[in-house]
């Protein structure tokens, strides 16, 4: 069956999920988005009693578009989280962050019980990274000294995230910072930290070592 149709069977299951008075994290993306779409279903046909919170700008507006009550984090902790993966490896590690959400997603998920991530078959890979860089969210006014560590961490090439048609310049994320798109051949975890400890960054779309439940 399609990408679309497998999607969409992720986003079904993951919907039935949710129980009256859960508190849950809204992830980022399209597979995200049909997740959502299914939820509001049951909000608005099924008297389906939840609230959302959010992980971008975008997410946020289509819950209120589509009748989701949200909150924020500084008010609720989430019982549990749902959100899309570009890569799962065998380990259920996971690279985030095609959609730049990466930050407010694994800030949520950190504080999650449990994450459901639903992905097409596309996403599995036997060896993380083999079809995509691991986008790093960078302050500024430090991205040309961070690309600079990532390569003597061993990344092969990084990479400014441009917007192409939409804007000139670089991709401004909901903070203000940049994103570097690394690529890298063999990723261990300790990478992750070794990213996070860089001065410069915020947040990376390396996940290692959630509680994840992956539905496909
Ligand atoms: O940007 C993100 O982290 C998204 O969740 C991404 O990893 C998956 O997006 P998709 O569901 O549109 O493939």
């Amino acid at each position: 069956i399609s990408n679309y149709d497998q999607k969409l069977a992720a986003a079904k299951k993951l919907s039935i999920m949710a129980k009256n008075g859960d508190c849950i994290g809204f992830g980022s993306g399209s597979t995200s988005f049909l997740a959502m779409k299914e939820l509001a279903q049951r909000v608005q046909k099924g008297g389906l009693n939840i609230t959302a919170i959010p992980t971008s700008n975008e997410i946020a507006m289509f819950c209120n578009q589509l009748g989701i009550k949200t909150t924020t984090l500084n008010e609720k902790k989430p019982d549990w989280c749902f959100d899309g993966a570009d890569e799962v490896d065998k380990k259920n590690r996971l690279i985030k962050g095609r959609g730049g959400a990466m930050y407010r997603e694994k800030l949520i998920m950190s504080n999650a019980k449990k994450a459901y991530i639903l992905v097409d078959k596309t996403k599995f890979v036997d060896r993380l990274g083999q079809n995509f860089a691991v986008p790093i969210e960078v302050v500024p006014n430090a991205y040309i000294s961070v690309k600079n560590r990532l390569l003597e961490l061993g990344a092969k090439e990084v990479t400014l995230r441009l917007c192409g048609k939409s804007k000139d310049g670089p991709v401004i994320t909901e903070l203000g910072n940049y994103i570097l798109d690394a690529k890298f051949d063999k990723i261990e975890d300790k990478l992750e930290n070794q990213i996070k400890s860089i001065v410069g960054v915020l947040e990376s779309g390396l996940f290692v070592g959630f509680n994840i439940e992956v539905i496909s």
